[in-house]
């Protein structure tokens, strides 16, 4: 193997260190290039809000980002307590590597004092030398007097990288710039983004007021490089998806930006999350990593970017999918399935059927996930089966629409003697359910009578089980959500007191003259 050694500061890193690398990957055909951010000593004096060593490392591996899989990034000398000198780096780099070839890559300044450094006898004896140069007249005789006088005295190898794409830019200008409150083209996009949430160089981002435009760089700087395109992929299935399917763009886009951003942490940063936002977790929630991403990553969401709760709960459910899911959920579940870099066996069929029919994809997803999981032997979560279950339903029950459900609701209570029937359409105020079925009943008994009537019509009718039922015996107050229609039944005095019908004034009353006896 040809392996580069590519030192710097990195502070930050841009897109100047990128395509001398790039040119340096191809030039010298490495097979593997390493990124080796630099100690700073602690008398040299560093910039106004410079960043620490832990960000320029950080900064550094979310650059590998735009040099792809041959690119690495090494913390030696950061790890390295005392005076951090190159010959240490690459005596250590030679005892990891002994067969392979390795290459020092440097710029021309480095490269013409490269005999004043500690020990470069043994630096040239473990590496060859990649100098860039960018091939300008008097430059090149300063550069072939070095090379002879390294070869010879050293016995050292020298080659020189055309860095003809030379970017000319300085760590020291990109401060000043973003300092400035000025944005920087010289910056890998996740580079950037990890700037403004760390509030590095004078910075000083609002991250809860951020179009998608301006969270997508801040999105990014959460992932591991590998997972960016899946990340960018996800937002333009979503955004897609929105389009056909009339879902808030604006909201699809962020939920997709933010979905995995806590995707990259280990078990023990997930159940320190799950604690400080009191997320509760099942049994097998507390075992399986992969579950918790959804989680801890909603509440990030809302708690650094402010997200609202669509948002919000599109990415609770993006892992396991649940019965009665939003648009914006099937959405962002969806997306996350088939976004263009996803290949597996049958997800241009899964494809289709999405772009068909938004429920019918969704039953596939979540039978291919169960179908995974299983061939797996990794236990399937309650989620995922209950959302399985319910579509299942959905399709093979001639589906009633949330309207039909609310009035088959009404005429259930209706037909118990149940007083004051009122159903109110509240689609475009709230996500919490798109009718509210609103009733009196006279007494516990009664009250219990009316819900149960219910629960049996609407399962025989359309085979509807509610999702959560609150209330019941003894109860003065009884709900039933169904998702998208939640049943209200009240005795007089708590219907009074809970003022549904005023809190949801904005709702639309229908009118249910000739559909059920009159009211009093
Ligand atoms: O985060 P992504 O990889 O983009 O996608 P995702 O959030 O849908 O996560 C997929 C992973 O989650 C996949 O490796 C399997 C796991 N997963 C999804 N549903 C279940 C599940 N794991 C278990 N144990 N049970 C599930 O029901
Ligand atoms: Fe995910
Ligand atoms: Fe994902």
């Amino acid at each position: 193997m040809r392996i580069g050694i590519y030192g710097g500061t990195f502070n930050p890193i841009h897109r100047g260190h990128l395509t001398a690398a790039k040119a340096a990957i191809e030039q010298l055909d490495l097979d593997l290039i390493y990124l080796v951010p630099a100690n700073v000593p602690p008398h040299k004096t560093m910039p106004e809000g410079s960043a620490t060593p832990g960000q320029r490392l950080e900064m550094t591996v979310l650059a590998t980002a735009e040099l792809g899989s041959k690119a690495d990034v090494l913390d030696i000398e950061l790890r390295r307590t005392g005076k951090s000198y190159t010959c240490d780096t690459i005596r250590e780099l030679h005892e990891k590597h002994p067969y392979d070839e390795l290459w020092l890559l440097m710029g021309s300044d480095m490269f013409l004092s490269l005999h004043t450094w500690y020990h470069p006898e043994i630096i040239l004896s473990f590496a060859g030398v990649g100098a860039f140069s960018r091939l300008e007249a008097e430059e090149e005789e300063a550069f072939n007097r070095q090379k002879e006088f390294l070869e010879e005295t050293y016995g050292g190898r020298v080659i020189t990288v055309d860095n003809d794409n030379v970017i000319e830019v300085s760590s020291t200008e990109i401060r000043e710039t973003l300092a400035r409150g000025e944005r920087t083209e010289y910056l890998p996009e996740a580079v950037y983004g990890y700037i403004l949430r760390e509030r590095l160089y004078g910075t000083h981002c609002d991250l809860k007021h951020l179009t998608p435009d301006e969270l997508r760089p801040v999105a990014l700087s959460f992932l591991k490089p590998k997972r960016m395109a899946h990340v960018l992929g996800t937002e333009q299935e979503a955004v897609r998806l929105s389009q056909k399917y009339g879902a808030n763009v604006t909201d699809a886009r962020v939920a997709a930006l933010l979905h995995d951003c806590t995707k990259k942490l280990n078990m023990e940063e997930q159940l320190e999350l799950c604690e400080k936002y009191n997320i509760p977790l099942d049994e097998l929630e507390r075992k399986a990593l992969k579950l918790l991403h959804s989680k801890t990553g909603a509440a990030i969401a809302r708690d650094l970017f402010g997200v609202n709760d669509e948002v919000f709960n599109a990415i609770l459910w993006h892992t396991t999918g649940k019965p009665g899911m939003s648009l914006l959920e099937k959405i962002l579940y969806l997306a996350d399935y088939i976004e263009p870099t996803r290949d597996f066996d049958g997800v241009d069929m899964l494809r289709d059927a999405v772009y068909q029919d938004l429920d019918k994809g969704l039953l596939m997803g979540l039978q291919e996930t169960i179908r995974d999981m299983e061939s797996r032997g990794n236990p399937i979560h309650r989620n995922t089966l209950e959302a399985r279950n319910y579509y299942i339903k959905r399709e093979e029950k001639d589906m009633k629409t949330p309207k039909e459900l609310a009035l088959m609701a009404a005429k259930a209570l209706n037909d118990k003697k149940a007083k004051d029937i009122q159903v109110l359409e509240i689609t475009d105020l709230t996500t919490l359910a798109d009718y509210f079925v609103i009733a009196t009943g006279s007494s516990n008994t009664q009250i219990n009578a009316l819900v149960d009537n219910v629960e049996k019509v609407l399962l025989e009718q359309a085979g509807e089980n509610p999702l959560h039922r609150e209330g019941y015996r003894g109860g003065t107050w009884v709900l039933l959500d169904y998702g998208c229609i939640a049943v209200h039944v009240f005795n007089a005095e708590n219907r009074q007191f809970y003022g549904l019908e005023h809190l949801w004034r904005d709702g639309k009353r229908l009118d249910l003259t000739g559909f059920i006896e009159d009211q009093e």
